[in-house]
């Protein structure tokens, strides 16, 4: 290990260290004060490398406030900060017989890595008691999640479960909901009132516009106004989504839990089946074969959703494609406006270069994420493209070590841009080089 690396883990763990509240790990100091469910996940995958009980008591936190129903929220609000919009006054969960009472949450949810974030923490630590102790706490809260998601989210028994905010997606301002948030029409006493925190703290040039935030606030209270009884918010709710990326990371989750299931003597087939059925779902339905990429759905249209996002490559980290489309997908991320083997370019930027309203510097419109590059990262060394997978990890710990711990960063300049300190930035940029120091995947 240079020195240069260990220089720079150790800022890694200073940054998750900063951001550690005593309970949980802000994903980010000024702007996300709270905790936010696939962060934590990630951030746990960080720790899993040199402090197991962090790991577990951020998975812990969250999972005391997972909803009775089974649903893990995207947000668990910190009490003794303010803030942040959309605050627990705005959401009203509570409205909800199954929030529960002693926390304040958001009403929605973000992509289920926890099963992955769990059994990750469990093979790499020390303490073998204590990390089956958390397995075996972990796999309830881990199955009422998964099962919420199939019995709530999936009517139809696809195998897909449906967004139904962009918020869900944890790709907020992906050119994929334009179409829809284009439909979406508000007259001006629709429009809850409100007030934005973010753009007081970063560049608002990199944030989502006030017509996007008019319509987030509007889908909440939709949800609100229906007491977050799904069956009531899918008759009408003009966002329903059968989104690639929580798709997969759902079939990846379901596989783990199989194994997490195997380990505790459970019957892992329930879960196994459901990943199966899940990545059969993902090829049958999603799949594009002419562009050799996986296309988003929208529920409401009956339609996929033809925009060209890096995340929809995500199905080969959970090994959905076969070995000919995984050779597709590589293709298309060599020689069409990915540039993942491009000099010029830092890959990957999170949306086709060339796509129509593509930026490098504005929130999910182009910018290059940490999450995403590492799940390509292993999606390609799955499938045995090493050399691909190889130039990712380099650019996660080249763009770490030249730009600091960024959320995102411009993929043409390389300058980091949205919040600093970002934990999953720090988290993951220890797994790339701890990961591969131990010669693991
Ligand atoms: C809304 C915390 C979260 C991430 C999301 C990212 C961003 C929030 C926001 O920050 O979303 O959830 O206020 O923009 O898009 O992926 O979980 O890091």
């Amino acid at each position: 290990m240079s020195q240069n690396e260990n220089n720079l883990i150790h800022q890694a763990k200073k940054v998750l260290e900063f951001n550690w509240t005593g309970e949980y790990t802000m994903p980010g100091p000024r702007l996300y004060p709270h905790q936010w469910s696939w962060d934590s996940a990630l951030i746990a995958i960080g720790y899993a490398h040199y402090d197991t009980n962090r790991a577990i008591q951020e998975l812990s936190h969250l999972f005391e406030s997972q909803w009775k129903n089974g649903l893990l929220p995207q947000i668990v609000f910190n009490p003794h900060f303010g803030g942040y919009f959309p605050g627990p006054g705005f959401w009203h969960a509570q409205e909800s017989p199954d929030a529960p009472k002693d926390r304040k949450t958001s009403g929605v949810v973000l992509p289920p890595v926890h099963a992955t974030a769990v059994l990750y923490v469990y093979r790499h630590a020390a303490d073998e008691e204590k990390a089956r102790r958390f397995l075996e706490y972990s796999y309830p809260h881990l199955s009422a999640w998964h099962e919420y998601l199939y019995r709530d989210r999936d009517s139809e028994d696809e195998g897909l479960v449906y967004i139904r905010h962009p918020w869900e997606s944890g790709m907020d301002n992906s050119p994929m909901w334009d179409a829809i948030m284009q439909r979406l029409q508000l007259r001006p006493s629709e429009i809850p009132k409100y007030k934005r925190a973010d753009t007081h703290t970063v560049s608002p040039a990199d944030r989502p516009t006030s017509a996007a935030y008019d319509r987030f606030a509007w889908l909440v209270r939709f949800f609100a106004d229906r007491e977050y009884d799904e069956a009531r918010i899918r008759e009408d709710c003009p966002f329903l989504v059968q989104d690639v990326l929580f798709n997969t990371l759902l079939c990846k989750s379901c596989e783990d839990l199989a194994e997490i299931a195997r380990i505790l003597g459970e019957d892992p087939s329930p879960h196994a089946q459901r990943s199966q059925k899940t990545a059969q779902a993902i090829n049958q339905k999603l799949w594009d074969e002419k562009h050799g990429v996986y296309l988003d759905y929208d529920l409401q249209q009956n339609y996929p959703i033809r925009v060209y996002f890096t995340a929809n490559f995500s199905p080969l980290y959970a090994g959905i494609p076969e070995a000919k489309q995984a050779e597709q997908m590589v293709d298309a991320l060599e020689n069409a406006g990915f540039y993942l083997s491009d000099k010029n370019v830092t890959p990957l930027p999170s949306y086709d270069m060339h796509g129509f309203g593509f930026s490098p510097v504005q929130y999910w419109r182009g910018p290059v994420w940490i999450n995403i590059n590492w799940f390509l990262m292993n999606g390609l060394r799955r499938y045995g493209y090493d050399k691909q997978a190889e130039h990712l990890r380099q650019t996660i710990t080249d763009l770490c070590e030249q730009e600091g711990f960024h959320e995102y960063f411009d993929p043409v300049s390389g300058e980091g841009h949205g919040s600093d300190f970002f934990s999953w930035s720090a988290a993951l940029y220890l797994d790339a080089v701890l990961a591969n120091d131990k010669k693991e995947g």
